[in-house]
């Protein structure tokens, strides 16, 4: 296979003839977000010819193609990841060197696509990543938001929220692909018709719709000329619509219509891990799937003239039940315009969709209210109705008599859609994203479907793409690994096995502590910049980011720092080794406690930073708007990856993946995926601590515990609590911490005291902190532990993930792209 052959002298005056047509100056005159504009073009021209061509490919092979569809796709920045996949990077620094510019400065200019919350829209980037780096025919399909997630401010220690305008300056990278725009239709009622054969018809009339018009974004493999499509669509009102020639009831809808299309992509909602039920939402997750469903079925008739054979051709991934009305929509086109049985649609949707579950938290299950589904989706309503009713039938047949099982399995109950009952119903496939997750769905949370249909449930542990988060994000240790042990391991993680032999090399062990210090330097030097704040190098980089949630446990991160710190101040001469806690979180708009937890770690870093007195024994970092550029580096600069969520909470977690394989030592529970890295690595090599999942849900079972007979009897624990409502860390407002305080201790008329069982894992975890700062004093064996990390990472790849996928769901063919023909 040939692939790309960088030419420097034409990319140079590729870019300087880009500098002069877009912006009408000289090369020499460019600012750098100019040049990255420039760039980008330079660089698009080159993945045009290979994204032709892979398509073209596809066509020829008739390969069975995926449609990942996902209201998030967190992307970061493209150039970057882009020109590495090309192999081209070191060609364009060179060539960029020459024009007077610095490749990472001009990288730095390219706003993060962040069409994402946290996790799930990460994933859904990772595995773009993986699909086209393994040459499978694959679209993302999305929403283009006109603002993604928000950008996070720190004003006096509170997070405020800036809209995220990443569309501002133009995205190079986009194309708009007009002529295959469809129609959605959103409301109105359903009129039925009867033909003379007796068949009925049914009519949406009255109804208010949208032009869904999609862009496409290029996804580059790595070094194998494949180049796949993220489809994201845009919505524009279906008419322009002329002021005069319209009677009054038209100038209405036409109106409503035009808001309708404005409103729809405006944003992206920023709950991660929570529902909200707003009907904007619906509004959005119907606008995409219907588009989308459009495109795949025109696509597939363009080649193919039976409809059943779709299966064979295309499949519907549902990431989480976001996308789940895919299942009635694709029914709806089977059954209104191909004038299928309803037998036969039934059978073709339920061997084309699959759903992936993220999360066992109830606050996050999607159950739409009838009234507002049926309003906005009447032809869609009416379609679920009656797929509920056959579910009902066949659970009564099942289980003859058990009306509680009805009740627990129903699609429709008590005046709600359960998404999560659609989406398990209407595919062949159910999985979950770590095996501690699935089987906690497989024996709990979807026993009853379980019990019913148990070859649909399976698992697919998550995983990471390396080219991202080593490749790209930390230079030299890809480099320094590849000099080990040759470069495979880019596209082959489990190579990266090999380090392992070097674990115990001292030189090796010298190398790589040398590069976690060059890397914890770049990242001093961004938190000095970023946030005035000096860090010392050689300190533990303790290191928590992630989306902020109260099963996360930021809370029980900061009660520790607070109670350290006590202890320093009773003891200023304690031995310690310095540390720098550091914490990048964004908090949902709405979500009051996880702002009110920003606003302590911030109040806490504020006394703990000024406090001389410690000899800057702890210092305590809030990086701000964390996100996907600034993330590559903080992983690789950590020591330390908190993953400390309530055992059972986190369904996997992919964070803990990425500092493993930079060469961070986990601090975690029992949950998720931390299972499986323990497993890899050893547990030698991991700080364990706390409840098993088994524990937290035998106490939730019961009802809970109760945190006061902590706080009476621990008096370390009641004084750190204490500090929250007696001013130490808001002198000026005792009451500001309260809520945190009553969370703790408190049963509200909401949830029970300590949901999360903060108190209950606090000595544990105090304990383990305390084995963390024993281990690093021995720098031998913790650079030994830190390779060993790196070097037990293979399974995390997000290229095995998805070759699992393909082998036991989606069976799609792969493709090799050849340039020279
Ligand atoms: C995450 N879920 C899981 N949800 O929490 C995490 N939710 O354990 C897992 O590793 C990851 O998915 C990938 O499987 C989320 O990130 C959301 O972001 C979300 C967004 C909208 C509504 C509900």
């Amino acid at each position: 296979m040939s692939s790309y052959q960088f030419n420097k002298e034409e990319f140079k005056q590729e870019v300087t003839s880009n500098v002069k047509n877009l912006f009408r100056r000289t090369i020499a005159e460019a600012t750098p977000k100019q040049v990255f504009q420039a760039v980008a073009y330079a660089v698009k021209d080159v993945l045009i010819d290979e994204w032709i061509a892979t398509h073209k490919e596809y066509e020829k092979e008739d390969a069975k193609t995926l449609y990942y569809m996902s209201m998030e796709f967190l992307m970061g920045r493209a150039l970057g990841n882009d020109i590495i996949n090309i192999k081209a990077r070191d060609g364009i620094r060179e060539a960029l060197d020459e024009l007077g510019f610095d490749l990472n400065v001009i990288e730095d200019q390219e706003r993060d696509y962040a069409l994402g919350n946290g996790g799930l829209g990460r994933l859904a980037a990772c595995f773009l990543d993986s699909l086209a780096t393994l040459g499978y025919p694959a679209y993302g399909c999305g929403i283009r938001y006109k603002y993604g997630m928000f950008k996070q401010e720190i004003k006096d220690g509170y997070q405020i929220e800036v809209p995220d305008d990443w569309l501002r300056d133009g995205n190079p990278f986009e194309v708009r692909r007009d002529e295959y725009a469809v129609e959605v239709k959103f409301g109105g009622y359903v009129r039925t018709e009867c033909d003379q054969y007796g068949r009925n018809h049914f009519i949406q009339e009255n109804y208010q719709s949208v032009r869904a018009v999609p862009y496409d974004l290029p996804i580059v493999g790595y070094g194998n000329n494949v180049v796949n499509t993220l489809m994201i669509w845009d919505a524009e009102p279906i008419n322009t619509f002329n002021l005069e020639s319209f009677d009054k009831g038209d100038y209405q809808t036409a109106v409503e219509q035009e808001n309708l299309a404005k409103n729809i992509v405006e944003v992206l909602y920023p709950n991660d891990n929570h529902y909200a039920g707003k009907e904007l939402r619906l509004k959005q997750q119907y606008f995409f799937i219907s588009a989308s469903v459009q495109r795949a079925v025109n696509k597939f008739k363009a080649k193919h003239d039976d409809i059943h054979k779709l299966p064979e051709k295309v499949v519907f991934q549902m990431n989480d039940t976001h996308p789940t009305v895919a299942v009635p929509e694709l029914m709806r086109i089977l059954l209104d315009e191909e004038g299928l049985t309803w037998e036969e649609a039934w059978d073709i949707t339920t061997k084309t969709c699959a759903y992936t579950n993220h999360t066992i938290m109830a606050e996050a299950l999607e159950k739409w209210p009838l009234e507002l589904f049926s309003r906005l989706l009447p032809r869609i309503y009416q379609i679920v109705e009656e797929i509920n009713r056959r579910f009902v039938e066949r659970i009564r047949q099942t289980y003859p008599g058990d009306e509680e099982k009805v009740r627990s399995m129903a699609i429709i109950y008590d005046g709600q859609v359960k998404m999560a009952h659609l989406a398990i119903a209407g595919s062949f496939s159910v999985n979950g994203v770590a095996q501690l997750h699935t089987e906690i769905l497989k024996k709990k949370v979807l026993k009853d479907f379980y019990e019913m249909d148990p070859w649909k449930f399976n698992n697919k542990t998550n995983g990471i793409t390396q080219r991202r988060f080593l490749l790209h994000g930390n230079e030299l240790l890809a480099s320094w690994v590849t000099d080990k042990i040759g470069d495979e391991w880019i596209t082959d993680l489990p190579h990266i096995k090999k380090l392992a032999l070097y674990a115990d090399d001292e030189k090796c062990q010298q190398e790589f502590m040398n590069i976690k210090y060059q890397n914890k330097l770049r990242l001093a030097r961004y938190i000095k910049e970023n946030n005035g704040i000096d860090v010392d190098p050689r300190s533990i980089f303790d290191v928590q980011v992630k989306r902020l949630h109260e099963y996360k446990r930021q809370l029980l991160n900061i009660l520790h720092v607070m109670y350290l710190y006590n202890q320093l101040k009773d003891n200023p001469e304690m031995d310690m080794v310095p540390r720098t806690f550091i914490f990048g979180a964004k908090a949902a708009a709405g979500y009051k406690i996880a702002k009110l937890t920003i606003k302590l770690i911030n109040s806490v870093a504020d006394v703990i930073n000024n406090d001389k007195s410690i000899k800057g024994k702890i210092k305590v970092v809030f990086i701000e708007d964390y996100r996907v550029s600034n993330a590559e580096w903080i992983f690789a600069a950590a020591d330390v990856s908190e993953q400390i969520s309530t055992a059972s909470k986190e369904a996997s977690g992919t964070g803990n993946m990425k500092f493993m394989l930079n060469g961070a030592l986990t601090l975690g529970t029992m949950d998720g995926a931390n299972v499986e890295i323990v497993e890899e690595v050893g547990k030698e090599y991991a700080f364990i601590f706390g409840m098993t999942s088994d524990e937290v849900i035998a106490y939730e079972t019961r009802g809970g515990y109760n945190p006061m007979d902590i706080f009476n009897n621990d008096q370390d624990i009641r004084r750190v609590l204490m500090q929250l409502i007696n001013g130490y860390y808001a002198p000026n407002n005792t009451e500001l911490f309260r809520d945190l305080y009553n969370s703790l201790l408190n049963t509200l008329s909401t949830s029970r005291a300590d949901t999360y069982f903060n108190l209950k894992d606090f000595r544990a975890y105090a304990e383990a902190q305390k084995k963390v700062d024993q281990a690093y004093r021995d720098e031998k064996w913790w650079a030994k532990a830190a390779i060993m990390n790196v070097a037990c990472s293979g399974k995390f790849t997000s290229d095995r993930t998805i070759q699992q996928y393909v082998d036991e769901i989606w069976h799609l063919d792969k493709v090799t792209v050849d340039m020279d023909e």
